[in-house]
């Protein structure tokens, strides 16, 4: 499979669908960092979770899950407005995405300067990058490819792709099943040309 074949993975047990940061500060037109469009990508998304599960795909949820104070935010010295802060209703996913019984949801940024990929956050305190339990929940069902959807492209999304692909994962993000923050005009172009560059099939 290369980003040229442009063919989806069939679902089944090794393929996960991994879900990133469909939450309400992100998703809903309301939500402090609303991503333009992205609650355009929850019944799609939907649609994606069912045949995941259906065929037997693990699926797994991330959240963006901050503190109240952490660099990430531009109070704190970094560049995004407060967002996703632990326990609070802009965390939540949004209230429209099907989540199936049981589903794990594997939360990221808790601490960290960043968090920006489901598979692991940096730790201010040590400067260490430290794995989430996405890695090896992953692993433990024997996953061997698995296809990143959710908010945002330009961010978790390639984040969480880039650190798959490093892993040695087979990695596909379809376009219509994302949206991107473009802090930037072109930043959609530069993510999409940064994950294919890495061998991620973006389709
Ligand atoms: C994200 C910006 C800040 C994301 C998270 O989920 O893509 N973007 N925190
Ligand atoms: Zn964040």
């Amino acid at each position: 499979m290369t980003a040229a074949d442009g063919e989806r993975f069939a679902y089944g047990p090794g393929t996960a669908l991994v879900v990133v940061d469909v939450q309400v500060d992100f998703a809903d037109p309301g939500g402090s960092l609303y991503v333009s469009g992205g609650e355009d990508v929850v019944p799609l998304v939907n649609a994606e979770v069912e045949a995941a599960a259906a065929a037997g795909s693990p699926v797994v949820f991330t959240q963006d899950w901050h503190p109240e104070h952490t660099p990430h935010f531009a109070v704190d010295g970094g560049i995004w407005p407060v967002h996703c802060v632990a326990g609070t209703p802009g965390a939540e996913l949004h209230p429209a995405l099907v989540v199936p019984e049981g589903a794990p949801r594997v939360r990221k940024g808790t601490g960290a300067e960043d968090g920006y990929s489901g598979f692991s956050e940096l730790d201010l305190a040590s400067g260490r990058r430290e794995a989430t339990v996405l890695g090896d929940l992953l692993d433990s069902h024997g996953v061997r490819r698995i296809v990143v959807v959710g908010l945002a492209g330009d961010y978790c999304v390639k984040a969480t792709a880039l650190d798959g692909a490093a892993r040695g994962l087979a990695v596909q993000v379809p376009l219509e099943l994302t949206r991107f923050v473009q802090l930037a005009d072109g930043d959609d172009e530069r993510a999409i040309a940064e994950m294919r560059s890495a061998g991620v099939a973006v389709l």
